[in-house]
């Protein structure tokens, strides 16, 4: 049925107004959620190690909003926020990284293992690169079975580096796979700076070297992310092949939370997170369209804070994995 529902801002994805507040919704939440990691880790109250994305909030509320429930991701080891724009519960999120029977790896796969195949999330990946063959698989098997399914691959920029990116990229080029390649270049690796990895100057260049469209665009607006997503993730559907698209964008916090950020100035961080926010500009747009008002944005923020403090009480409250269960799920039976 045709939405009855106002279009402020003209998108070919034909998100509504409706729509796009609750991609701002999910941007906040985002933030809460890895802002909250941080604190939940420097208290020892949950372990292992992880990887914050705060500070790139657009490039996966965008990415999310424009794919079906059907369609496939793979995530990275920075992937809460990837995850949280596909549709997965907060709650089981959380509960996962406490460890309890009500995440969404039944407490035993963490930050870096998270998957749900409830809402197409074949799973984010500690393996840098490793998610991209499996994604190309989807989209072959998706292509074998004619089910129009697209799958979405996330990566950071050293990946692009890894041989697996580059033998996706080429099986996903001479088959025509349905499946768009999403860098999200935040400028560094662990802590080399991209400028010492690589001399392309764009790593959409590098899809010149499989025939395939590549493109980069500022991974810190929402709408030009929508929209350059929505138009690969189409002509995947068209049977008309891969894309590989560059988001420009910028980790706030450290690589990992052992990480002091020596390899990067100060001012740096102050001006991508003072100037560059892509919260703060999502709001100034919705705003501006009269999607919303400054009180309606902070009411949505709110409430998505508020939704992070319930998924912390229903992690902290939920049981604990038991020491028996530990080789159940790890074979198929
Ligand atoms: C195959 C492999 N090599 C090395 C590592 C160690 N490692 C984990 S994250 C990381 C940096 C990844 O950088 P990038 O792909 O740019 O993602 P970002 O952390 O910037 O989001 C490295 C080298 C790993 N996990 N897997």
């Amino acid at each position: 049925m045709e939405k009855n529902k106002s279009m402020s801002i003209e998108n070919s994805a034909n998100l509504t107004d409706e729509d796009l507040k609750d991609i701002f919704y999910k941007m906040w939440e985002i933030r809460f959620f890895d802002e909250k990691v941080d604190e939940l880790f420097a208290r020892g109250l949950i372990h292992g190690t992880t990887h914050l994305a705060v500070g790139q909030e657009a490039t996966a509320a965008g990415s999310g909003a424009v794919l079906r429930k059907t369609d496939w991701i793979t995530s990275t080891h920075r992937g809460h926020g990837h995850t949280i724009a596909k549709g997965t519960n907060v709650n089981e999120m959380m509960a996962e990284l406490f460890g309890r029977t009500t995440g969404t790896n039944n407490g035993k796969g963490g930050s870096m293992h998270i998957a749900d195949l409830d809402t197409g999330n074949l799973g984010a990946n500690g393996i840098v690169g490793g998610g991209y063959p499996i994604a190309v698989g989807a989209a072959l098997s998706s292509k074998m079975k004619k089910t129009n399914q697209v799958a979405l691959s996330y990566g950071g920029d050293g990946s692009t580096n890894e041989g697996s990116f580059h033998e996706a990229l080429n099986l996903a080029a001479i088959w025509d796979l349905p499946v768009v390649f999403f860098i999200e270049n935040n400028k560094y690796g662990m802590s080399g700076p991209i400028e010492k990895m690589t001399r392309v100057q764009n790593l959409s260049e590098r899809a010149k070297a499989y025939g395939i469209e590549g493109v980069t665009i500022d991974g810190n607006n929402l709408l030009e992310v929508i929209e350059t997503t929505y138009q690969a993730v189409e002509k995947a559907r068209r049977g008309e092949g891969p894309t590989l698209i560059e988001a420009l964008t910028y980790r706030w916090k450290g690589h990992s939370k052992s990480d002091a950020k020596k390899y990067r100035t100060k001012q740096e961080e102050e001006q991508w997170r003072t100037e560059r926010d892509p919260i703060e500009r999502t709001k100034n747009t919705l705003v501006a369209a009269g999607i919303f008002t400054e009180e309606e944005a902070e009411e949505i923020r709110k409430q998505a804070k508020q939704s992070i403090v319930d998924a912390v009480k229903f992690g902290e409250t939920s049981p604990m994995v038991a020491v028996e269960t530990m080789y159940e799920d790890v074979y198929a039976e």
